[in-house]
């Protein structure tokens, strides 16, 4: 169980204590002064692909409101800040010419939080990919990863001395398989064979990049981020035991075998058959680059069943707004077990939130299973550290509401509670009590 009574002060020093957003959830202004199409503009153009049929035309409008965004930041009395830069804002057709206005928008934003002291991490891509890349085939064709490097080549040029982290790809088993493969998320496609060739791509240009950075004297330090459940049977049935194992290595392992130990699991391999990826040789020693951090994003545990699909209810837990299951010991758990199977970097929890139905009632969101969720989940990161797991920063999901993908705008996942129609931000109280839990001296 975890320390009820958990207090900044039992943290080291310099923990970050942050928050997270990304491009395309928050800035709006999708086609402002310059910015290209992203594939999640195209897919949101499509007849029933977002729950409340909205876009990213708008978002939070932080593209606008950037400057009030940081100082509600700094008001969290978070020392850290993890956004992503819209590849193709900043290159429009994802090859070819930069767009100066784009890159200063960042260069802007990264100022405004240098200038407040808030540590910067930055991702490079958290899922809005440029359209045009994407009618060449996107993550599934291999040419990307050459795009992506020289992308990664150029952010890093222009601001890899003065951010704190860099981040290549933000969850490439959501990117792949809920994109390429369940077709639920851009760009859209049902192909098995499409999805694997585009985890291979991601992690792929993950490696190039990486390389080509450190290469070109950049000294941030570098990794990339993953979305980890620890998954349990369903029962004792060895079908159950067999299908557990195999969501393992679909999710977890295929990931952290490449990048450790450079290897796809063999049993993964062997269950892709002929959908398996499209392996050259030389790819697995480059993706499997040493890396400064790696990012954990959690958010429950999951069943497998062999059968029929695992029902959360039976937990008994408290299950969020996404219907996900309220299991803060699976963060301890997962991270324990990273550390026994992997030769691990420096851990961040780069995500960890809910979403719940959240009303503003005289100007008060009195959200307090998020509140508790966030504290529990907090615990939960120190008796991973407790244990030796080398947690260095926990990051809050996220910043403030915003466009949640295929949910559209009904998924709220806010510390700070956006009114969409007028743009107002209200605090909840789950903000003013991270704000409170970080001025604990
Ligand atoms: O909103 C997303 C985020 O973009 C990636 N990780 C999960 C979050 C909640 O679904």
């Amino acid at each position: 169980m975890a320390n009820q009574n958990i207090t900044r002060q039992a943290f080291p020093e310099n923990f970050k204590w942050g928050v997270a957003t990304s491009s395309f959830q928050i800035e709006g202004a999708h086609d402002a002064d310059g910015k290209g199409p992203s594939i999640w503009d195209r897919f949101c153009e499509g007849q029933g692909h977002i729950a409340d049929g909205s876009n990213g035309h708008v978002a939070c409008e932080h593209y606008l409101r950037w400057q009030d965004d940081v100082a509600l930041i700094d008001s969290l009395g978070v020392n850290a800040y993890r956004f992503s830069v819209s590849w193709p804002r900043v290159q429009p057709h994802g090859e070819g010419a930069w767009n100066e206005a784009g890159f200063a928008f960042y260069e802007r934003l990264i100022d405004a939080l240098k200038a407040r002291g808030i540590e910067v991490h930055l991702t490079l891509n958290h899922w809005d990919l440029p359209q045009a890349l994407q009618d060449k085939g996107g993550w599934a064709e291999r040419e990307v990863c050459e795009h992506f490097t020289r992308y990664a080549l150029e952010v890093a040029r222009r601001f890899g001395s003065r951010v704190d982290s860099i981040c290549t790809h933000n969850e490439p088993w959501v990117v792949a398989i809920l994109g390429y493969e369940q077709g639920i998320f851009a760009p859209g496609i049902r192909s098995r064979a499409q999805a694997m060739a585009a985890v291979h791509h991601l992690l792929l240009s993950h490696g190039m990049a990486l390389k080509a950075m450190r290469e070109a004297g950049v000294t941030a330090p570098m990794g990339i981020v993953l979305n980890l459940s620890p998954i349990y049977p369903a029962s004792d049935d060895p079908k159950d035991l067999a299908k557990a194992k195999l969501d393992d290595g679909l999710i977890l392992r295929h990931y952290m075998d490449a990048l450790f130990f450079g290897v796809y699991p063999e049993d993964v391999i062997a269950h892709l058959g002929a959908d398996a990826p499209p392996v050259q040789a030389g790819d697995m020693a480059s993706i499997a680059q040493k890396i400064d951090f790696i990012g954990v994003n959690y958010y429950t545990r999951n069943f497998s069943s062999s059968g029929n699909p695992w029902d959360v209810a039976s937990t008994g837990n408290q299950v969020t707004d996404m219907g996900w299951e309220v299991y803060p010991q699976g963060l301890t758990e997962l991270l324990c077990r990273m550390h026994a199977d992997y030769p691990l970097p420096l851990v961040m929890i780069t995500e960890n939130g809910a979403a719940f139905k959240d009303e503003v009632v005289d100007g008060v969101v009195n959200d307090t299973q998020r509140r508790d969720y966030i504290h529990n989940h907090i615990a939960a990161t120190w008796d991973a550290m407790d244990k030796g797991v080398p947690v260095g920063g926990y990051f809050a999901w996220s910043l403030m509401d915003n466009f949640e993908w295929a949910s559209g705008y009904a998924k709220r996942f806010g510390l700070v509670h956006v009114d969409f129609a007028s743009q107002q931000r209200t605090l909840k109280n789950s903000a003013l009590w991270y704000q409170q839990f970080l001025s604990e001296k």
